[in-house]
């Protein structure tokens, strides 16, 4: 009697947890049919026939608004074409990562890394080499009547003196104009370049785009310090015991916004052990706020703000952040959108994207969501040991 009691129990909790596993199946592999437009012309653009059977995917798209399906305001395609005068190519000279454009007296101006010679890599004397074709480079600065035929003017930042943060390397530089002063971020190497080294962010201001730059006499940002490397092979940065925080081994790409009274201070974080995942190589990006464009630049605790993307390329929009997510990651080639600077949300998907931007600044960005990309800078690599810089621009759908 008590045998067969106990076994009606087992039995009725083992029906109702199967019951509660089919009610979840069920739930994941079909979001319900409410609130979904099936008029006639809406299945027949998507091309579903049986709409008593619509697959997941089906359903996605019938939750598309009308913007998403045919005209959406955040999808663009690009060519990218020659630019003249000292942004021509060059031999034996690298020019990359340009800065966005801003106006000044009439002329676009943009700040870029250059160095020259070839790239020698890890293999030899690393005190002598070149390791990479940004590294022993300085900041230069550039400026055009039409943004097509471009001067280049001279150093506008130089690596620092032997023992200082960056005497290895200066590059890949961001502007940010705020009350009349001039904010030049950039990375920045110090000591020998091996494959450890850390990466950090310095800051440099003037009263005008032409210089003279005072320098911040320390970094305004760093990599985390919570990764732990694995041995003693600083040619190694693929072991580790600990990989830290997403930044925990470099900080790149910074670009400084003025939003909602603060500065966001937005940069690629790239972390110790690295690996390769299935969208490409481990790459977020992060955010860091300060009350002063000098910093002191606290890092959100909501970081990393992207689980994609390489160069950082953000814009206002709508009282928001827009951000194109290029490169890497499984959401590489999206452009978000974050209506808090912080939590982003997929608006829109593109074939490609142009690499390292520097958009045109000079417009009004309020107007469209893409406007500010309308035309731009980008690198291109004419080898591994040579970038050059031109120009893109965009278009709405063919
Ligand atoms: C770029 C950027 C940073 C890296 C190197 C030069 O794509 O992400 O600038 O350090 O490559």
């Amino acid at each position: 009697m008590i045998d067969s009691l106990k076994f009606s129990i087992v039995m009725i909790l083992f029906l109702s947890f199967l019951a509660s596993c089919s009610d979840r199946i069920s739930t994941l592999s079909a979001p319900p049919n409410e609130g979904l437009d099936l008029s006639d012309e809406k299945l027949d653009f998507l091309g579903i026939t049986n709409k008593e059977k619509l697959s997941s995917a089906s359903k996605r798209a019938l939750q598309w608004t009308d913007e998403q399906l045919y005209n959406n305001d955040w999808y663009f395609e690009y060519s990218i074409y020659d630019l003249d005068g000292d942004f021509a190519y060059e031999e034996g000279v690298v020019r990359r990562d340009p800065s966005a454009m801003i106006k000044y007296e009439g002329k676009y101006y943009t700040w870029y890394t250059k160095s020259t010679g070839q790239t020698d890599g890890f293999k030899g004397d690393i005190g002598k080499d070149k390791v990479f074709p940004w590294d022993r480079s300085d900041i230069w600065f550039a400026t055009s009547e039409d943004g097509i035929t471009w001067k280049e003017k001279g150093v506008a930042i130089s690596r620092g003196e032997e023992g200082e943060y960056d005497d290895r390397s200066v590059f890949t530089v961001e502007i940010l104009v705020h009350e009349g002063t001039y904010y030049l971020c950039y990375q920045t190497v110090g000591g020998l370049y091996n494959k450890r080294v850390k990466n950090q962010i310095g800051l440099s201001w003037s009263k005008s785009p032409d210089g003279p730059w005072t320098k911040s006499p320390n970094p305004i940002l760093s990599p985390s310090d919570n990764g732990i490397w694995k041995g003693d092979d600083l040619q190694d940065r693929f072991s580790v015991i600990q990989k830290g925080d997403f930044d925990s081994h470099k900080v790149h790409d910074p670009c400084i916004l003025h939003y909602k009274g603060k500065f966001y201070l937005y940069y690629k974080g790239e972390q110790m052990g690295e690996s390769i995942t299935f969208g490409g190589r481990q790459i977020r990006h992060g955010v860091a706020i300060a009350d002063h464009p000098r910093g002191p630049y606290i890092k959100s605790p909501y970081n990393p703000i992207s689980n994609s993307g390489h160069e950082i390329c953000v814009w206002p929009f709508n009282g928001g952040i827009a951000s194109l997510i290029t490169t890497d990651g499984p959401e590489r080639n999206t452009v978000q959108w974050a209506k808090d600077g912080i939590n982003f949300e997929i608006m829109g998907a593109v074939k490609d994207s142009p690499k390292a931007i520097g958009l045109n600044r000079t417009v009004e960005s309020e107007k469209e969501p893409l406007e500010v990309l309308g035309w731009g800078l980008t690198h291109e690599y004419k080898n591994y040991n040579y970038q050059y810089i031109r120009g893109f621009k965009t278009r709405k759908k063919k």
